[in-house]
């Protein structure tokens, strides 16, 4: 390891992060549990970890996803970096105690084990799952083309060598299958979903999948811009915020879109840092500022959420 950093401020082999959720369950066994939500094309695992405190019960929740997207490390470094900060935090920060006593939080660190497993052993740059089929050579469906929301409609691909290929149909894709049944199976408890990428440096929220405007946009919008002016305030860093396909591009089938259509009314795509200078290759020295001021924007999110 880099001299001087910490587990956090490093990036981890899957192999290390199952470990992680082992380690961070049984460490903390009131306040985590893992719930097996499925397995991905390869048959790996894939745990949520459940953060609750025993305040009361009939909680309301938030889902956060990481690594959706193989190559976009500072993601699943974000999912570890947010848990370990909740748990530490908990009686001594009071956005995190605020947050934690009124939602139960779900944390999924790598939705797409197969793809980033394959960015460590093989192309660093992989994007997409590992899944195939008889009917091409190519490999891999982009996961956030494969949520039902106008699927494979304009922005992304039928094409299975491109790189936003949606799939055969909708939720064809074990991971992405997991994922919404999981939602579908919580839509009354689940007030906020936040998927986390890189890069771009921006808090996008539905519709990606249209440019028509979400029906409470102006409600979200001010949240994300509360979010982004804290982030400048504290981090002298610069986010743009607005709806997907306005503010980056059209991409229908995403997670989001998905989460929102289902009655997830705040449901936002944040894209980390940077803004392009090392891109997917951010250095693990970069990875505590870009953690913390995703952290920021998080908890000010999900306070505005509990106001409501
Ligand atoms: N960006 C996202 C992508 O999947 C996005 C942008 C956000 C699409 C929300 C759909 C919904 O292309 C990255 N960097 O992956
Ligand atoms: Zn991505």
């Amino acid at each position: 390891p880099r001299s001087g950093s910490t587990f956090y401020e490093r990036y981890h082999s899957l192999e290390d992060i199952y470990y992680w959720i082992n380690r961070t369950t049984q460490d903390n066994p009131s306040r985590v549990k893992a719930v097996l939500i499925g397995s991905s094309f390869e048959k790996r695992p894939l745990y949520v970890l459940k953060l609750s405190v025993n305040t009361r019960s009939n909680k309301k929740a938030m889902w956060i996803d990481c690594g959706i997207h193989a190559r976009e490390w500072i993601s699943p470094a974000f999912c570890l970096w947010f848990v370990q900060n909740f748990l530490s935090f908990y009686g001594r920060n009071q956005d995190v105690t605020n947050i934690l006593d009124n939602m139960d939080v779900y944390v999924l660190p790598v939705l797409n084990p197969d793809g980033y497993h394959f960015t460590w052993t093989t192309n660093r740059m992989w994007r997409k799952n590992r899944s195939f089929s008889r009917s091409s050579s190519c490999v891999g469906v982009d996961l956030n083309r494969n949520f039902d929301a106008n699927w494979c409609t304009e922005g992304a691909s039928h094409n299975p060598c491109s790189e936003i290929y949606c799939g055969a149909f909708p939720e064809s894709e074990p991971e992405t299958e997991a994922v919404a049944n999981f939602l579908r199976s919580h839509k009354n408890s689940i007030q906020l979903y936040l998927s986390i990428h890189s890069y771009s440096q921006m808090l996008l929220f539905p519709f990606s999948c249209t440019t028509e405007q979400a029906e409470n946009h102006d409600d979200l919008l001010e949240i994300a811009k509360e979010a982004a002016q804290k982030i400048q305030r504290h981090y002298r860093n610069h986010y743009k915020y607005g709806a997907g396909a306005k503010t980056i591009y059209l991409a229908p089938g995403g997670s989001d879109d998905w989460a929102y259509n289902l009655g997830i009314k705040y449901s936002f795509t944040f894209e980390l840092q940077d803004r392009g200078r090392y891109g997917f290759l951010l250095p693990p020295s970069h990875i505590s500022k870009a953690c913390n001021e995703a952290l920021i924007a998080v908890k000010t999110i999900a306070m505005k959420v509990i106001e409501k």
